[in-house]
């Protein structure tokens, strides 16, 4: 029996150092330490030894089974770590590849000049207000001076929802809620999306942008309104542009001007830009008409104001030299990857 003993653990030992994957060692594990595996039936017929015989053999057969059984634990570390190094080899990544760049958007050339815009009259002092774009009659006309019979409000010139309501064509309402709820001093810029019923073509689009602007206090008067205007323009174009003031009629001011900068193609020479003028209409502002502060509650013999709208498509074609509004609502990667 010692023999045997000693043949199961030669051999034990030597299917060890062949096995080389965990299943396998498994395998070799129930083979001779399983309920029928070899060592098994050898301590099972232990019974039948001499009684003197049965501790020399037991204590053998012990020793085989620990010694088997430490094998089978190293084996088994060995095995598992050589997998593990195995997978994580199979799973690497090479670090080395270049990496896929992600496609970064830019900003849309019109909200480049209305953020420039924003930064400068929120240098100024100004706030900035929104409002809706589906706008009561009552707001976007009656209380701007506008009454039932003005052109402005023919169905060619304005879409309409109902008798009542009207895609704004203008931000003006925005200012007549604010002057509604707030009192003076007021100071705010209103940008956004405005309405009008024109045929789309290289300098018109029904649907644009305005940033109109408003001032009221006591006190307030056209040299005020210049002198903001300048600093606006003068930093928007440069410190060299020059500035001219030329009468107006809009219904919701009064006096009126439309406001000219020199070109800044030629400096006022006469060049393509300016159609050869010298000159290139920007804005148009005036005092608040009188009637328009007492609509919103604000007393006209106390406080005054003045108020301006600029066109945000018409600046930004000067500031980079487009040549067509179409080119801002087309969505061509070509062109508004050049800002
Ligand atoms: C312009 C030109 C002149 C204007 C007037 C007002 C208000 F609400 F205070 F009466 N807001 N904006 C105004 C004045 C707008 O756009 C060319």
């Amino acid at each position: 029996m010692k023999e045997q003993l000693n043949a199961i653990k030669a051999q034990a030992e030597a299917e060890l150092a062949k096995s080389d994957a965990l299943d396998a060692l498994e395998a070799l594990r129930i083979k001779y330490l399983g309920k029928k595996g070899e060592l098994t039936a050898i301590m099972k017929g232990m019974g039948k030894l001499p009684p003197e015989q049965r501790p020399v053999i037991g204590q053998l057969a012990n020793e085989v089974r620990t010694s088997i059984e430490s094998l089978l634990e190293q084996k088994k570390q060995t095995l598992s770590s050589l997998e593990k190094e195995r997978r994580l080899a199979a799973e690497a990544i090479d670090i080395n590849l270049p990496g896929k760049r992600p496609v970064l958007g830019k900003k849309h050339p019109l909200t480049t000049v209305l953020d420039d815009l924003k930064d400068i009259f929120i240098g100024m002092g100004f706030s900035i207000e929104e409002g809706p774009e589906v706008e009561l009659d009552y707001y976007n006309f009656e209380a701007l001076n506008i009454p039932k019979d003005h052109p402005a409000r023919d169905t060619q010139d304005t879409f309409y929802i109902d008798e009542n309501v009207v895609l704004r064509t203008q931000t003006s309402p925005v200012q007549v809620r604010v002057m509604e709820k707030q009192k003076p001093p007021i100071r705010v810029i209103a940008p956004g999306k405005v309405f009008r019923s024109d045929t789309v073509d290289a300098t018109h689009s029904p649907v644009f942008h305005q940033i109109e602007g408003l001032v009221v206090d006591k006190g307030i008067t056209m040299a005020d309104l210049k002198g903001t205007l300048e600093v606006f323009v003068k930093k928007l174009y440069g410190d060299d542009t020059r500035l001219r003031f030329r009468p107006h009629h809009f219904p919701f001011t009064e006096p009126s001007a439309e406001v000219d900068i020199s070109c800044f193609g030629c400096g006022g020479k006469g060049c393509r830009i300016c159609k050869g003028e010298g000159w290139i209409e920007i804005l148009g502002c005036g005092m608040v008409h009188p009637k328009v502060l007492k609509n919103c509650d604000i007393d006209p013999d106390i406080y005054s104001g003045f108020a301006f709208g600029i066109g945000l498509e018409r600046i930004t074609m000067f500031r980079y030299g487009i040549d067509d509004l179409r080119l801002f609502f087309e969505n061509d990667i070509g062109f508004l990857k050049q800002f």
